[in-house]
């Protein structure tokens, strides 16, 4: 099903690089996307409209090997500005490429294109998606493989396993509804479903195994919101690899993903082609505030060896060991790093001074500055060593070239949040019980896990350390989508002095910014030095013993003038709808009911209703 939808070729241009000492071919991927409205119906349930790529969606996804160079042609179709960002690669050099709005790029505008030039130096298992508002949650998100020509696990075939959680309203209605002053508890939009591997509702994906081969699957959690649990039926799974960095293989009863997490497994097929297997991603409903009757929040899908053989079922309870990425051994047996700066990083979600319910990191929810922090990294000579300039809202944090950093995550919030540096992988060095003390020095293991998303449970925290070897200005936040627009993001600033040196913004994305009207130089507020007048400040915490009541009213004085527009948000909202599932016949097999009826062989009254 993806690969009828690529229409994206690998290049022709064959780049001849030459090195010092040897000869390395290196080949230009490119890819054509151009970026627009199309509609989809992937669960059955609801045709709505959605971002794709080239007149169709789910975007294909993308394959490169490492020292290739991936382009990307992208066209920007939709009416708002758009932009990419490749999860997870390091960028070195190119941080104007990363994508995140505001911080590396102004965003292309409607009716432009924009040429991602991305050098890969990494392998394993990535995606791309939007980074701008909320766009990623409409569809425009895609695996991004980065084959190793030296892979170092043995297999015989690879699966992409994408797990998404699925709406079926707009992203920007449900943002107006997330960030509202009738929503002062922060609660999420719930998900309408799951989608694996691009389909839900009655459409299951399908994989084929053959008898006696090794599979690698890879698991990529796209989600807005949801976490997931993957398991297989009948079957054995190893991790080798979580978010491009290959591990020791490890034997694991199921998979824990929480969104913009990747795990490949290896999956050794069995020898008969007698019966055919069900394998599960069960949305973790703990972070829902609450479940909708029609949420059908268990998936399924089906391990093939035979058509119209017999669905085996599993005897007994699974195993919901949930395995600890902390234990996890990098193949490449890195060292821990120590660390020549630490920051510690205080995690709340609280009602703020526009009646707003925020993310905060050390109490000051992010806002963007008026100039791309990376535009400011790069033109304030010296002053771009101070992370004054950067301005009040974005919590710059500045690291030195070459310093280990370590980051000390503390979630004080009730729910669990996925984080994600830009730029880095970081080594997990410990997670215990929030607050963290800062006098106690944690002992690392000798080869710490690494990754570049994180899952920090509710009041716990988290010890992360990477070297400061790639100068840029790297976002960290909450992956969870609504929790970016609700504010919980900081920056790193990298290196200053040596981006000055090194980076060379290509002229397409200054015009871009000028076309905007959005400035490349300046601090935060687009002035120079610390003159800071005019650079957003605020939403504040309310003073310490505020009762409800007077937030309640001071929330009143503040959007008295809003209720008309409000009324309009509210009427939005409450008009949600329960969809009657509709059997649609694609190429993915309908499968019996019967087959997926209960959980491990247990028959569930409400089966009928789930799948
Ligand atoms: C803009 O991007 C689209 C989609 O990739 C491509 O078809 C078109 O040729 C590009 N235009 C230019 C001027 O590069
Ligand atoms: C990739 O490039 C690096 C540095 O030039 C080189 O050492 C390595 O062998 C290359 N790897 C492959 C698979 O071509
Ligand atoms: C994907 O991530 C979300 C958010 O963390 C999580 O709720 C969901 O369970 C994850 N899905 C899988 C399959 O792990
Ligand atoms: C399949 O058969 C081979 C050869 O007899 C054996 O080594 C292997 O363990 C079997 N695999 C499974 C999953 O039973
Ligand atoms: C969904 O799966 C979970 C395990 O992940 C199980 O505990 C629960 O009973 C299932 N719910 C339904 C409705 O099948
Ligand atoms: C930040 O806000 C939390 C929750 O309101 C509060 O407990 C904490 O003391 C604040 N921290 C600082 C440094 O003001
Ligand atoms: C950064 O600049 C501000 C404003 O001029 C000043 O108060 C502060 O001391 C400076 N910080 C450092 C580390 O130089
Ligand atoms: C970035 O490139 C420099 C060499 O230019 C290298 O020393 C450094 O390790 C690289 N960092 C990353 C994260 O790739
Ligand atoms: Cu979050």
């Amino acid at each position: 099903m993806l690969g009828s939808l690529s229409s994206s070729s690998f290049a022709a241009a064959v780049a001849i690089v030459l090195g010092c000492c040897h000869l390395t071919a290196a080949e230009d991927v490119k890819y054509y996307w151009d970026i627009g409205y199309v509609k989809a119906n992937p669960d059955g349930q609801m045709e709505r409209q959605v971002i794709g790529v080239n007149g169709a969606w789910p975007p294909p996804p993308l394959h490169v090997s490492l020292n290739d160079t991936l382009v990307i042609e992208a066209r920007n179709s939709l009416d708002t500005p758009t932009t990419l960002h490749a999860h997870g690669m390091y960028q070195n050099g190119t941080n104007y490429m990363d994508g995140p709005y505001m911080v590396t790029q102004c965003g292309i505008p409607p009716g432009q294109n924009m040429t991602y030039r991305i050098p890969i130096t990494q392998t394993g298992t990535y995606w791309i998606h939007a980074h701008y508002g909320a766009q990623y949650v409409d569809g425009i998100r895609a695996p991004l493989i980065l084959h190793n020509p030296k892979e170092p696990h043995k297999y015989d075939d690879e699966f992409i396993v994408t797990l998404e959680d699925w709406y079926h309203d707009q992203a920007s209605g449900l943002l107006k509804e997330f960030l509202s002053w009738k929503n002062p508890g922060g609660a999420e939009p719930v998900p309408n479903g799951a989608l694996i591997g691009s389909v839900g509702g009655d459409k299951h994906k399908i994989i084929d195994f053959m008898p006696g081969k090794t599979y690698r699957l890879r698991l990529i959690n796209m989600s807005a919101l949801a976490m997931f649990h993957f398991s297989i039926e009948g079957h054995k799974m190893h991790v080798i690899e979580v978010d491009g960095v290959d591990t020791e293989p490890m034997e694991v009863g199921n998979v824990r993903l929480a969104a913009a997490q990747r795990t490949s497994v290896l999956v050794t097929a069995l020898n008969s082609t007698g019966s055919n297997y069900l394998f599960h991603a069960d949305m973790d409903t703990d972070m829902f505030d609450n479940i909708p009757e029609s949420l059908n929040y268990n998936s399924t899908g089906l391990i093939r060896y035979r058509k119209g053989a017999e669905v085996s079922r599993d005897k007994g309870e699974p195993d919901w060991s949930a395995f600890n990425d902390i234990d996890l051994v990098p193949l490449d047996g890195m060292e821990a790093l120590g660390f020549d700066v630490t920051y510690s990083l205080d995690v709340y979600f609280n009602q703020y001074t526009d009646a707003l319910n925020h993310g905060t990191f050390n109490n000051i929810t992010y806002v963007m500055p008026k100039v791309p922090t990376m535009f400011t990294a790069l033109s304030m000579g010296a002053d771009a060593l101070n992370a004054t300039v950067y301005g009040p809202q974005t919590n710059a944090h500045m690291v030195g070239h070459m310093q280990d950093v370590q980051l000390v995550v503390n979630n004080f919030d009730a729910g669990n949040h996925p984080f994600h540096l830009h730029g880095h992988h970081f080594q997990l060095i410990e997670r215990g019980p929030a607050p963290y003390d800062p006098t106690y020095n944690p002992r690392p293991k000798s080869a710490p896990a690494r990754r570049d998303t994180v899952t920090i449970p509710s009041m716990e925290y988290v010890v992360l350390r990477f070297r400061a070897d790639n100068p840029g200005t790297w976002l960290f936040h909450c992956h969870i989508e609504w929790h970016i627009e609700g504010g919980l993001n900081m920056v790193i600033i990298e290196a200053p002095d040596v981006m000055q040196k090194r980076i060379r913004v290509p002229q397409q994305i200054l015009d871009q910014c000028a076309a905007a009207g959005i400035p490349t130089t300046g601090n935060a507020a687009g002035r120079q030095g610390f003159d800071l007048r005019g650079a957003p400040e605020g939403p504040y915490p309310y003073p310490l013993g505020w009762t409800s009541k007077a937030k309640g009213a001071m929330a009143g004085c503040i959007l008295s003038a809003l209720v008309g527009f409000a009324s309009i948000i509210w009427y939005g909202w409450s008009s949600q709808q329960t969809y009657k599932p509709v059997a649609t016949a694609d190429d993915n097999e309908v499968l019996d009911a019967a087959e997926t009826q209960g959980r491990f062989g247990r028959m569930d009254p409400d089966s009928a209703a789930i799948n």
